[in-house]
């Protein structure tokens, strides 16, 4: 009989880490999730495979205990999602946004040669490594001008993934990832704050919504398409760097006219722009095109950005019934 794969994910609480989770899961691996440790560890996300996922404690700050981790769960396959993972704070906190999203992805990568080099890795990279684009549509030879401390640190731990694979050999693939979103989507973020709002509005729980750039344009898709392309990735012949993302921009208002469209009401009448929310540097426009993964992994988006909102502000108000 065959061993059981394993896999090692970090960012197990976060939006992607639940869903890849669930998706390795369900293709019979033992999952081994990180969590760092907290007086509180958030784990709503993942409390209906608590059963299943074996919970493991480190940091990405602290270099012994992903070694600790690696040789304790001897991982085929080690998935790095962790980051600070929001914009905004990577302008307030750049220092601790560069330890744990860049340096946090070398430590990954040196100890997986040290204790499991024969293990497939992915890390999570992102389309804010573009920033102010230099052609349109992105794809995996469009030059990185990135745009925020976290852009930056995502193209520091983008080439320490290259480095590794060229120098040491390892299987270690970089998944530029444009947007994607969920009902799990963290509440900070443009999507999920403005599905909420909606329906918060729409049953007279809120007034107003304050938001920043309403012209910023993203390639918004459904994250739990966006974690099939990362395990795609790890089971491919050659180890390569792909882009993930559907080809189709929309602006943050759009975003805001779909959602509000959607509970019966004009955002216009509950919109308003607020100066402190405008970012020192704003990534204006990504559109990603993603042919080499349809060509090589024979990965699709499944959800339009039309469903997207729907799913995502229909989640909203299945929640405020459940509360009622
Ligand atoms: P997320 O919801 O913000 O999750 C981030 C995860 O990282 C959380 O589980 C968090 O744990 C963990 N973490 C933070 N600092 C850590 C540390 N020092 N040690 C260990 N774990 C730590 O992010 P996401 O949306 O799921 O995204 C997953 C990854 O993809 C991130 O690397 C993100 O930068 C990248 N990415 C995301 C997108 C997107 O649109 N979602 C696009 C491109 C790339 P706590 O729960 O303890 O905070
Ligand atoms: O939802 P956002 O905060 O996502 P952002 O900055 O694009 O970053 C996300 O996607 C990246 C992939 O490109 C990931 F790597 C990263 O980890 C994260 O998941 O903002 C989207 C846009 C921005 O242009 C922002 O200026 O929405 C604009 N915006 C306008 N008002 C706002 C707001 N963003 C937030 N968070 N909150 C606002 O009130």
């Amino acid at each position: 009989m065959s061993e059981r794969r394993r896999a090692l994910v970090t960012g197990l609480t976060g939006q992607d880490g639940s869903y890849l989770a669930e998706f390795l899961l369900g293709k019979g691996y033992e999952v081994f999730g990180l969590v760092r440790r907290s007086s509180m560890p958030r784990l709503e996300r993942v409390q209906g495979i608590l059963g299943e996922v074996q919970i493991v404690y480190g940091d990405l700050i602290d270099q012994s205990s992903l070694q600790r981790v690696m040789g304790d769960c001897r991982p085929h396959e080690i998935y790095n999602l962790a980051a600070q993972s929001f914009v905004p704070t990577s302008f307030a906190e750049p220092v601790l946004t560069a330890e744990v999203t860049a340096l946090g992805a070398t430590r990954m990568l040196e100890a997986m040669r040290h204790v499991c080099p024969e293990a497939r890795f992915y890390q999570a990279s992102s389309s804010e490594m573009f920033g102010a684009v230099r052609e349109t549509p992105q794809n995996e030879l469009t030059p990185f001008v990135p745009q925020s401390p976290y852009g930056l640190s995502k193209l520091y731990a983008h080439w320490a993934t290259v480095q590794h694979r060229e120098a040491y050999g390892v299987f270690a693939c970089s998944g530029i990832l444009f947007n994607h979103e969920s009902p799990r989507r963290g509440e900070e973020f443009v999507t999920r704050k403005i599905a909420k709002a909606a329906a918060r509005i729409s049953r007279g729980l809120q007034e107003v919504l304050y938001l920043g750039n309403l012209d910023a344009r993203r390639d918004w898709g459904f994250a739990g398409d966006y974690v099939r392309a990362m395990w795609l990735m790890l089971q491919a012949d050659e180890a390569a760097d792909f882009v993930i993302a559907t080809g189709e921009t929309n602006s943050v208002r759009d975003f805001c006219s779909r959602a509000f469209e959607r509970v019966g009401l004009r955002w216009e009448d509950h919109v308003e722009t607020q100066e402190a929310l405008i970012r020192p540097l704003e990534v204006d426009l990504l559109v990603g095109d993603a042919s080499l993964a349809e060509e090589r992994l024979g990965w699709e988006p499944t959800i339009t950005f039309e469903g997207l909102v729907e799913m995502m502000v229909d989640a909203e108000l299945a929640k405020l019934d459940a509360s009622e």
